[in-house]
């Protein structure tokens, strides 16, 4: 989904990327172009088929938002990107990070059946199920290898990752269509399924780098904390953004039965038990704009706005005990910048 966009009126305006405050930094720009080419060579197969199954939704584009945190935290001492002896590792970094994202979305997908991904037709929808698992499989693959040759344990902590997505997935599962989710289940789900690979892409760019213990810790608490932001953002503009700014059906979660914070909060919220009639069960696409339009009525997306801001505001503060200089600033953007793109529907 596109979150880089500003507030005018109640249309979203796409100015600001969230990868803008990074790519002002010098070098941000060529690293990442960098990155871009390693990603393919990564994901080369003797089979042509399967390069050409693995390589789709590279060449469809994505924020790429979890390498250039990797080499942003491997860059955090340095005035400029790219400049050290390290930037080999710090290229395996950034794209094992982007391939578990990858691995993870082609496996979403074939849960969601979903038709479309980063705009166009999903690896599902084009090959299949079978296909686009054993290809997503394949990308983890890749991942596991590029960071077995990084050394320092980061191999353990990719793996303990995609654990934690696959909790985070399993949780989300489970609550599936429950109109009585509790928030608590929400926030533990969210930090597996989106938060850990955040953090995990600043920790090993800060490794890669040897930075220190504190500032690895650090960095990690910043992605995890941006990461929460994240995904309650993302769950707003579920709620209130349309088909042609999110580039996929609105309301999705709610026909998947996936109650997020605003749904959560509206269901408790309401008195006259209107919402949690509708829920509970699949939705026509009558009763899922119905159900978006009871929620946004409630009050809650402000409510809902600032859980974002709180989080954003800790990843910030996190940010307090890394070196000051141009990659931290810019990460301090980055996190501004979430809170922008949601619009004033409420
Ligand atoms: C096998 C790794 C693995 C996981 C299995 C399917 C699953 C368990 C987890 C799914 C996790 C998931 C899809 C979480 C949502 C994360 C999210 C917010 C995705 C969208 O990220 P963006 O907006 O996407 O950064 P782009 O396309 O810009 O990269």
């Amino acid at each position: 989904m596109s979150i880089h966009a500003q507030v005018s009126a109640s249309r979203i305006v796409p100015v600001v990327a969230l990868t803008d405050a990074l790519s002002r930094v010098p070098g941000f720009r060529e690293a990442m172009t960098r990155v871009e080419s390693r990603l393919l060579e990564a994901v080369r197969s003797e089979d042509d088929f399967l390069t050409e199954v693995a390589s789709h939704l590279i060449h469809a584009g994505g924020k790429r938002l979890r390498p250039a945190f990797a080499v942003a935290a491997a860059h955090c001492h340095q005035s400029e990107i790219g400049a050290g002896s390290e930037s080999e590792r710090i290229w395996s970094a950034a794209v094992s990070v982007e391939l578990v994202h990858l691995g993870s979305l082609y496996h979403d997908d074939v849960m969601d059946d979903a038709v479309t991904r980063r705009r166009v037709e999903s690896v599902n929808a084009r090959w299949g199920n079978l296909r686009a698992i054993l290809a997503g499989d394949f990308l983890l693959a890749r991942a596991s290898e590029l960071a077995a040759g990084l050394g320092d344990g980061i191999a353990g902590m990719l793996a303990g990752t995609i654990a934690r997505l696959c909790e985070g997935q399993i949780r989300e599962l489970q609550d599936a269509f429950n109109v009585d989710r509790t928030e608590q289940g929400y926030f533990r789900s969210i930090e597996g399924k989106t938060a850990s690979l955040f953090e995990t892409s600043l920790r090993v760019g800060a490794m890669v780098s040897r930075l220190p213990p504190g500032e690895v810790e650090s960095l990690g608490a910043f992605g995890r904390a941006f990461g929460m932001a994240f995904q309650v953002v993302d769950d707003i503009l579920d709620v209130v953004a349309s088909e042609e700014e999110l580039g996929k059906p609105a309301g999705n979660d709610l026909v998947e039965g996936v109650y997020t914070l605003p749904v959560i909060r509206a269901l408790s919220r309401e008195t006259d038990g209107s919402l949690r009639s509708l829920l509970g069960r699949p939705l026509t696409t009558e009763e899922r704009d119905q159900a978006r339009i009871l929620i946004r009525e409630s009050g809650v997306i402000s409510d809902c706005l600032d859980v974002a801001r709180k989080h954003v505001e800790l990843a910030r503060a996190h940010l307090s005990r890394v070196v000051d200089g141009p990659v931290r600033k810019a990460l301090e953007d980055t996190a501004a910048a979430l809170l922008h793109s949601v619009p004033a529907v409420v």
